[in-house]
């Protein structure tokens, strides 16, 4: 099997600091979370932007301050979120692909986000992944439904993305696909072969979605932004304690952790 590649999503858009007291949201917090989660074994870091008052943004010079620092902290692949807050317009979301990021995330889909709508209409699917190919930045396809697999084939088509693709199966969003182990069966068995995928178990799906997806063969993705917890009723104390973990049970099933470098070359990254 090829080495783990092992995501920190450090953020997310709507876990708190009254919900999680160690969650990073000025940018010197965020790149401090992500040196400790790249030294625990994260190669990439999946990063939301907070404003000063904690509310999610999408702001151009916020991101810009957290990739630089981050940069200039370690090697780690920085993957900018491009799916922001449910309430965020694509125009928004949008923003941290000028950077010109190794990586950021593209759902593919429309789905039910607790109370909200994650709205992706196949308008906004193209223009994402049409900037994207534009300046160099490989999609992580976000698929929270089946339905998102084939919007991703259908970009493929349009030539709006090329193979190999690089998918994270987002598993247990209230209102979207639950992280059974059946259904991570049935979404790695629907992408296109040859294409690389990691899971995002939500809350108490994170570290068994992830002890299969590394028997798998498949890549993880822990932290704030999915799950809080260490364990039911115990907060984890910060990002890098859930990536520990993971590490930990690769070690256990035989499968090395990759360095970001070893990262860069499984996923394709120029
Ligand atoms: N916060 C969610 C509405 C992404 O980062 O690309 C969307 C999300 C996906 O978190
Ligand atoms: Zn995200």
């Amino acid at each position: 099997m090829e080495k783990l590649i092992i995501t920190a999503a450090l953020t997310g858009a709507e876990v708190t600091k009254e919900h999680q007291p160690n969650l990073p949201v000025t940018p010197d917090e965020i790149v401090k979370e992500a040196e400790k989660a790249y030294k625990a074994g994260a190669s990439i870091v999946h990063v939301h932007a907070r404003k000063d008052n904690g509310d999610p943004t999408q702001d151009y010079e916020k991101y810009k301050e957290i990739k630089e620092k981050v940069e200039a902290k370690c090697p780690v692949i920085f993957q900018p979120s491009t799916g922001g807050a449910t309430w965020h317009t694509p125009e928004q979301r949008l923003q941290p692909v000028e950077l010109k990021p190794e990586m950021a995330t593209l759902s593919t889909g429309t789905c039910n986000f607790g109370d909200d709508i994650f709205m992706n209409s196949q308008e906004y699917i193209e223009k994402f992944a049409t900037k994207m190919k534009e300046y160099g930045v490989k999609p992580e396809i976000e698929v929270f439904e089946p339905g998102m697999i084939n919007n991703a084939k259908r970009l493929v088509k349009k030539e709006l993305i090329e193979a190999p693709l690089h998918f994270d199966f987002v598993l247990g969003v209230p209102g979207a696909m639950p992280g059974e182990p059946r259904n991570l069966m049935f979404m790695a068995e629907s992408i296109p072969e040859g294409s690389t995928w990691t899971v995002a178990g939500i809350g108490k799906y994170e570290t068994s979605l992830a002890a299969i997806a590394i028997a798998m063969g498949g890549h993880v993705r822990v932290g704030f932004e999915d799950n809080i917890y260490y364990r039911k009723g115990e907060l984890a104390k910060s990002n890098a304690q859930l990536v520990e973990r993971i590490a930990r049970i690769a070690k256990e099933l035989d499968r090395e952790v990759a360095t970001s470098d070893e990262a860069r070359e499984i996923l394709n990254l120029k």
